[in-house]
């Protein structure tokens, strides 16, 4: 979790990008849900969960969207491209940590109420993956498009190249080469992938998930983030589930795609993301490891776990959103 100075700074950045009042995000953070589930029907009451801290923002544009008129993936989408946005975001778009190599490789992917899918991955100088992922989606036959070929096809699109290595960046690379020491640490930084889930006025579920991956990764590495099953899944009849923290893991045991399946086969969204992160911690050594997964049911319940404590996550019912603490194993 993002030191709070840190926080502070990051919600009065991104409420300056929204144009929104920065102490309405921070009263946000503490504000009640009101809006209860019906058992058995379909929420249409807005409904979205967003990873971390930047989740609030994301939520917010998410919102936004959903107001005038937009779908949940229109919410998803353009929820997440704002933390994508944020320089000082450090593992998603603009000024995300580059590779070993010290150019920035993002990855993303989305995923609508029809079963489709697209993402791209190893996609170098476009600002907005997760919007390339959703023009894969909507204008290929493909679901997944990966480095070259997704940033030639971004740009047939008309989507511009532009530097993603800001000057915080390159200095933070430079001085990880003294030592060239590569250990992922548990929630610093190289942790703060933004996934994004959402039901919309109609009921209707979509996904996101859009990250720069981990910081000084070999080059050519890929994530969860844009693996359809592991970093998203997303299956209207059933529920939504986006997971955040070492890729490596959830690949191994394709932890969204699991979290929708526990749900379909009754698990309430709490404990079908207890259950993959247990299958994690039975199967690898979790000491060095962190993972979230974040989930919702089509009824408006949502739930959430973590391995390790730090993982936290914005929930937004409607107009009213909390930022709450996932429980951890440990
Ligand atoms: C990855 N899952 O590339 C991403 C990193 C992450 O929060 O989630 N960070 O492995």
């Amino acid at each position: 979790m993002l030191p709070r100075r840190t926080f502070l700074r990051r919600a009065a950045a991104m409420a300056a990008i929204l144009g929104v009042d920065p102490t309405r995000l921070l009263r946000a953070k503490t504000a009640p849900l009101s809006a209860a589930p019906m058992k058995g029907e379909r929420f249409k009451g807005g409904h979205m969960l967003a990873t971390w801290n930047h989740g609030l923002v994301s939520n917010a544009e998410g919102w936004r969207q959903m107001q005038q008129g937009g779908s949940a993936l229109d919410a998803v989408v353009e929820g997440t491209a704002v933390v994508e946005s944020d320089p000082t975001g450090t593992s998603v778009g603009l000024g995300g940590r580059p590779d070993r190599s010290g150019r920035v490789t993002l990855d993303a992917c989305v995923m609508n109420a029809e079963g489709h899918a697209g993402g791209v991955c190893f996609l170098e100088d476009i600002e907005h993956p997760v919007r390339v992922a959703r023009a894969v989606m909507e204008d290929t036959p493909h679901v997944l498009l990966a480095g070259d070929g997704a940033r030639d096809f971004a740009l047939a699109k008309g989507f511009e190249a532009c530097n993603l290595l800001t000057e915080d960046s390159r200095k933070a690379w430079e001085e990880w080469r003294q030592s060239a020491q590569y250990h992922p640490i548990i929630n610093v930084e190289n942790h703060d992938t933004i996934g994004m889930i959402a039901q919309d006025l109609d009921g209707r579920l979509a996904g996101a998930c859009t990250t720069s991956g981990l910081a000084y990764k070999l080059r050519g590495r890929v994530g969860d983030s844009p693996i359809i099953g592991a970093g998203l899944f997303v299956d209207d009849e059933v529920g939504a589930c986006t997971a955040t923290g070492l890729g490596e893991a959830v690949m191994k045991t394709l932890g969204s795609f699991l979290v929708v399946e526990l749900m379909r086969q009754g698990a309430s969204p709490a404990e079908a993301c207890l259950e993959a992160v247990e299958r994690i911690s039975r199967k690898m050594p979790v000491d060095d490891l962190q993972v979230g997964y974040l989930a919702m049911d089509t009824q408006g319940n949502a739930g959430a776990q973590s391995i390790h404590g730090g993982f936290n996550y914005a929930r937004s019912v409607g107009d009213q959103t909390e930022l709450i603490d996932a429980p951890s194993l440990r």
